[in-house]
């Protein structure tokens, strides 16, 4: 059940599809206060209880015993004492014996959770603007609470097949020579590419829209080159447009009169890559429009896929920051700084960026009246999401595409995926991106990864090798790394073979992600699951924090800590280990419930079937055109008989569901493998 409790006078921030009667009685489970424009919500905690949610943030998986804001920002220093990054999905799951609820604050503006921070047993959320609907969701379990929040607010993004290959990326590629030397270095070692992502280094000037005319003299011929070899480029897409007359997106916006506006009806300005910049209005829809047709040149050149960046939206410096940073300069200047000059000064230099100020300073157009930038802050991600979704849709109608971005709100889950920003090349942040993935599945973002290696600082060969093992499961696989950091191609290490054999798993079980992304994307479910959702009686289970539910049949259990030779697993019920090396190589191990030390060096990394069910996993390939389905092996300790619905369809078409879709594969008794023929699907 349902039910939407509101305040002061929301607006629509599009996270939620279904319309329902406001609640005039009180809400249960929470005191709710006023003060001023705020309305704070509290609910006591008991100590067994449970906080999942909030999808794509810093810390664990269970949330308790912090406090967060959703403040969608570009800040890459993800540390434990952050409290908010890119996105904003303000979904909160409350769990302990006896009581289960969820809760969602559809708040575009600045809301803040303490979850057991002030005090260990009370819960407090804060909505600064209070103007928001809270729709509180009650099921059985925690499976149908995922459900319903689904059927609130839409079913989730459905890329392209070609999506769920491996992705090489780096900031830095600067020209098809480059590009291609990256795709060759690739086929020639076998190492399995799907596409390479050409970060702000293509573009002319950091324009938005163009790239390169000498570096790229024929775009389109080096699509299609690259594409006859099953390697699609994919092209970054930023959120400001330079401010220079002459360059055809700033021109028509400022025609359309597209940009946010300043009080005083001029354009706001702030800078970022290229310079100066104006920032469209995506919470207008002839914005988006506008903004969407932008695309087309790249979309004709025969581009499928692009990641959206930028649109938190970060902002290097305003005039305004820059002019107060230098008064004060200038006001010390020849002094001998006390200390808290001293400190104002850095300060200073360091609030010309994404400064509160320059959020408040300008405005949206949404229904017809201006609103202040902060107020909807957290919609602008989302925002240009669909733009984007809806203008490759308009010129490729009926087939799926590849889409990514850095910020987002619920909402975007409908019409792309996001990668986790930019961690750092630590181990701490190999953890923390598999604890953020059940969370963001939770509140909607099926597809989504990290940058693998580490984006920030430069990686270790053995930091990239673990990386990759987790990588093997998420939807978007993708290795990125920063400019100016050790080179992380996977060619480019001394144990490359180790890691290409890691990489070829992932398509030896593609045929099985791919239909477990599908069932819970058409189904409204989750890929990624806390133990909990499958074990919630269990109590080791639901305070696991480091394995992870995958799909319907599997549990995973990465390494995340350097110099490890294996790592200690919990098996709520018998399972068995699939100890993988490549596709080819791997150990079957019967293990029966309970805790067990696993022995995975360096290039060993395990998948675990849960006992009475077995999953499919093909030869593999090169590229995801390559792999077939009509030669399975099916892997899996089943006593009588078990059921496999292996999904299959065209891999591109937009139109797709369950019925005709569906191959239904029985296993009869048997110790751990069968192998089985299936008509071929393509
Ligand atoms: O200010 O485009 O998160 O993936 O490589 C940095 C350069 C801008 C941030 C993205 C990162 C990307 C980088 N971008």
């Amino acid at each position: 059940m349902i039910r939407r409790y509101s305040f002061g006078t929301p607006c629509d921030t599009g996270a939620v599809v279904l319309s329902l009667p406001e609640e005039k009685g009180e809400m249960p489970y929470f005191d709710v206060r006023r003060d001023g424009e705020r309305v704070l919500f509290r609910t006591q905690l008991t100590e067994e209880e449970i906080v999942f949610g909030l999808g794509e943030n810093v810390r664990g998986i269970n949330k308790r015993g912090h406090r967060y804001r959703s403040w969608n920002s570009d800040d890459f220093n993800h540390t434990e004492d952050r409290q908010s990054i890119y996105a904003s999905h303000n979904l909160l799951v409350f769990f302990r014996p006896g009581r289960l609820f969820g809760v969602y604050f559809d708040d575009p503006g600045l809301v803040i959770y303490d979850l057991g921070d002030a005090r260990r047993d009370t819960a407090e959320i804060v909505s600064e603007n209070g103007d928001l609907n809270v729709y509180l969701l009650e099921g059985a379990d925690l499976k149908e609470i995922a459900k319903l929040f689904r059927g609130l607010t839409g079913p989730s993004y459905l890329p392209p097949e070609w999506a769920f290959g491996y992705i090489q990326s780096r900031w830095g590629y600067a020209s098809e020579r480059e590009v291609r030397a990256v795709a060759e270095e690739h086929r020639k070692r076998h190492i399995p590419l799907d596409g390479i992502c050409m970060d702000i280094d293509y573009m002319e000037g950091y324009r938005n829209f163009t790239w390169k005319k000498d570096a790229f003299p024929d775009l389109k011929a080096f699509v299609r080159s690259m594409k006859e070899e099953h390697i699609r480029l994919i092209p970054i897409i930023d959120a400001g447009i330079k401010t220079e007359k002459g360059y055809a997106p700033y021109d028509s916006g400022k025609e359309g009169g597209f940009f946010c506006k300043k009080a005083d009806g001029t354009d706001f300005v702030a800078a970022v890559w290229p310079g100066r910049c104006c920032f469209p209005d995506f919470l207008r829809e002839d914005a988006r429009k506008w903004f969407g047709d932008l695309y087309r040149p790249l979309l004709e050149a025969g581009i499928e896929g692009f990641w959206n960046d930028m649109n938190e939206p970060a902002l290097f410096y305003s005039d305004e920051t820059l002019a107060q940073a230098f008064a004060l300069a200038e006001s010390l200047k020849g002094k001998e700084l006390d200390l808290s000059e001293n400190w104002a000064i850095k300060d200073a230099f360091n609030a010309v960026a994404n400064n509160p100020e320059d959020y408040r300073r300008f405005y949206h157009v949404m229904d017809g009246k201006n609103i202040r930038h902060d107020k909807v802050h957290n919609l602008y991600g989302a925002g240009m999401t669909r733009a984007s979704a809806d203008g490759i849709r308009r010129f490729r109608p009926g087939e799926r595409y590849l889409l990514f971005s850095r910020s987002s709100f619920v909402g975007a889950h409908r019409d792309g995926g996001v990668w986790q920003g930019d961690n750092f090349s630590w181990w701490s942040h190999l953890k923390m991106a598999m604890q953020m993935l059940p969370n963001m599945n939770l509140c909607g973002f099926l597809f989504c990864g990290c940058d693998l290696g580490g984006f920030g600082c430069s990686t270790t060969e053995d930091l990239l090798e673990r990386f990759l093992q987790l990588g093997v499961f998420t939807p978007l696989m993708r290795n990125h790394s920063a400019l100016h950091t050790r080179e992380q191609e996977i060619y480019r290490f001394s144990i490359w073979e180790t890691m290409r054999d890691t990489v070829t798993v992932r398509y030896a079980l593609l045929p099985y992600l791919y239909s477990e992304y599908m069932k819970a994307a058409l189904t409204d479910g989750m890929l990624f699951r806390p133990l909990a959702f499958d074990y919630p009686e269990d109590r080791r289970a639901v305070r696991t924090e480091d394995q992870l539910m995958l799909g319907g049949e599997c549990m995973i259990a990465p390494v995340y800590e350097q110099n490890a030779e294996g790592r200690y697993v919990y098996l709520p019920e018998d399972m068995l280990m699939i100890r993988f090396r490549s596709a080819l190589d791997y150990d079957l191990i019967p293990l029966e419930k309970g805790d067990h030390y696993i022995s995975l060096s360096l290039g060993e990394f395990p998948l675990f079937v849960r006992n009475g069910h077995a999953v499919p996993l093909c030869r593999g390939g090169e590229n995801v055109d390559e792999i077939k389905t009509d030669h399975l092996k099916m892997i899996g300790k089943v006593e009588n008989e078990s059921i496999y619905d292996l999904y299959r369809d065209d891999g591109i078409s937009e139109k797709v569901g369950m019925n005709g879709n569906v191959t239904r594969i029985r296993v009869g008794k048997q110790e751990l493998v069968s192998d089985i023929e299936l008509k071929p699907d393509r």
